[in-house]
């Protein structure tokens, strides 16, 4: 039967015997033994009563098992849905009720709190860190073989949250064009080829770690070093072997933190690829100076998967996000009207492609807000094209923080923070931080005659949240600047307390 992206990805890997992923106790597992992995999962996932369209929700530690996980739900004809590991149980309960999985794959340890969340037709399953579960054991019985479920490229491969600026998490849907137009146009762009080894640091559960990264080895038949989070020590033994790495700014500047960091070290390295947040030019610029390799910037979102690139060949330009991939159209347009801007000018970024998501789970108007009917997605993003069509991000429409490459969207954290008692009301904004890029500072107003502390604020904000949205600093103030028309002014807030 056909299925797009397994067809593409998987299964021309069925006789591979090359390695493809080699996890950190140094076991590789082979093309090969992927794609019957995947198969073996994809007979649990069918027992489990996954059928067409299903969502499967993998809360999980970065394993191998996980990514053939990722395959098997191609290859059984399900909705793959990744959560970050650091979401709390509110956090699960809002994406789960939402998205209404058939399927919970969870770490072991989890097993309890997520049962409580799952729904009545749905089940429960495990994949620890330590690669055991009731995923594993069910796998391991079950046979390597698989009759490929038909998918089309219309069909939805994948649903991804992203959070929003009216603090609501939002379900991208990826369609298997989507996912399939992307990975082929990076792999032409990056030159990627089975000879490549790509050092391999993200989480696998957003886009840049899951897709850009994962795709773009399967497709070119690439071999991963699959590492369990980023740790210098570990990726610097590593790039003497290896030839690529994807990474968000602060990979790179911890890298150059390590004075082990030299020409030498990278002499067998063809790439080094950043985006997921802005890269400084002074990092660009000392990486190069360091090392000898320019850094190659690209820009991208979830909902419409990598937009732009630095050339691989041409000029790789320090503080710009390159040239739009192929097949992928980039315009700037008027914020308020939506008419294009004549060349030179800031505004909105939009794109339009076969990468742009196809809408949001059960937001018809919140898409129709952000997706035109010519195709066009506006993405929050401001920027400028120059005269070779050189796509600079000069900065966001929308109220958003980027720490460390997670995204974190202030109006959730307000939310979080409004809604402890004696808070009166609260405001959220970033300021530059030299090692994530940004953190999260929040400047609160408590009710009259309330004795909270900033320790009890702090604790009732981590009930909620996820770590990586905790602010770093609090402020309590007697009130929250405020413009003529009552808007909260962040910029104040950002100019009174920048580190
Ligand atoms: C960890 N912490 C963070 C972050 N990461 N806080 C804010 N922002 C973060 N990104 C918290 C930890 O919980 C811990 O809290 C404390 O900060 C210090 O942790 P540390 O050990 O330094 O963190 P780490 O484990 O080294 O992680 C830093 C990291 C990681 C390597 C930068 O965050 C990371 O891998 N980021 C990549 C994210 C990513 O893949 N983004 C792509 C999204 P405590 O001390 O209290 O315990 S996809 C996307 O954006 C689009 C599509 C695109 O274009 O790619
Ligand atoms: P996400 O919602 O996690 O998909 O994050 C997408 C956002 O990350 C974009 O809208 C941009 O604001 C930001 N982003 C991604 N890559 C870059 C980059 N190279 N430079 C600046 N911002 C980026």
């Amino acid at each position: 039967m056909a299925n797009t992206l397994y067809d593409a990805l998987i299964a021309p890997h069925r006789h591979n015997d090359a390695p493809f992923l080699t996890g950190d106790d140094g076991r590789t597992m082979s093309y090969a033994d992927f794609v019957r992995r995947a198969a073996q999962i994809a007979h649990v996932l069918v027992a489990a009563g996954v059928q067409l369209g299903d969502r499967v929700v993998a809360q999980v530690p970065k394993t191998t098992d996980a990514v053939a996980l990722y395959a098997a739900c191609l290859q059984s004809g399900a909705v793959y849905l990744p959560l970050n590991t650091g979401y709390t149980k509110a956090e699960l309960g809002y994406f789960i009720t939402d998205a209404a999985p058939r399927v919970i794959i969870c770490d072991s340890k989890d097993h309890a709190a997520l049962q409580t969340l799952c729904p009545a037709d749905a089940s429960v399953l495990t994949l620890g860190a330590d690669g055991q579960g009731s995923l594993v054991t069910a796998a391991d019985a079950a046979s390597d073989e698989f009759a490929t479920v038909a998918r089309g490229p219309d069909d939805l491969a994948g649903l991804l949250y992203t959070s929003g600026t009216t603090g609501r998490s939002k379900g991208a849907m990826m369609s298997h064009r989507n996912l399939l137009s992307n990975a082929a146009a990076l792999v032409d762009r990056w030159q990627i080829t089975a000879r490549d080894r790509l050092i391999h640091a993200l989480p696998i559960f957003h886009t840049h770690g899951l897709f850009v990264a994962l795709n773009t080895s399967l497709l070119a038949g690439a071999e991963v070093r699959f590492m369990a989070g980023f740790q210098p020590d570990a990726v610097i033994a590593e790039l003497p072997q290896s030839t690529l790495m994807m990474g968000v700014p602060t990979f790179y500047t911890r890298l150059l933190a390590d004075v082990r960091l030299t020409p030498d070290l990278c002499s067998t390295m063809r790439l080094f690829i950043s985006g997921s947040a802005p890269l400084l030019a002074e990092t660009h610029d000392a990486f190069h100076a360091r090392t000898g390799h320019k850094i190659l910037e690209r820009y991208g979102m979830t909902e419409t998967n990598m937009i732009t690139s630095n050339p691989y060949a041409g000029d790789r330009v320090a503080g710009t996000v390159g040239f739009p991939l192929t097949g992928t159209e980039v315009v700037i347009t008027d914020p308020a009207s939506g008419a294009p801007l004549p060349q030179g000018e800031i505004g909105m970024i939009e794109v339009r492609g076969p990468n742009v998501f196809s809408g949001y789970w059960n937001m018809p108007d919140k898409t129709r807000e952000d997706l035109r009917d010519t195709g066009f997605f506006i993405t929050g993003d401001l920027g400028v094209a120059d005269a070779e069509g050189r796509i600079s991000i000069v900065g966001r429409m929308k109220d958003l923080i980027i720490a460390g490459g997670y995204n974190i969207y202030p109006k959730e954290v307000e939310d979080a923070i409004n809604a402890i008692d004696g808070v009166l009301e609260s405001a959220v904004f970033g300021v530059p931080d030299p090692d994530l890029g940004e953190q999260v500072i929040a400047a609160v107003v408590l009710e009259g005659g309330s004795v909270l502390t900033v320790a009890d604020i702090a604790a009732g904000v981590a009930s909620g949240l996820a770590r990586f949205k905790q602010p770093r600093h609090y402020v309590v103030l007697d009130a929250l600047p405020r413009n003529t028309m009552g808007k909260v002014q962040k910029n104040v807030l950002r100019a009174d307390y920048r580190p």
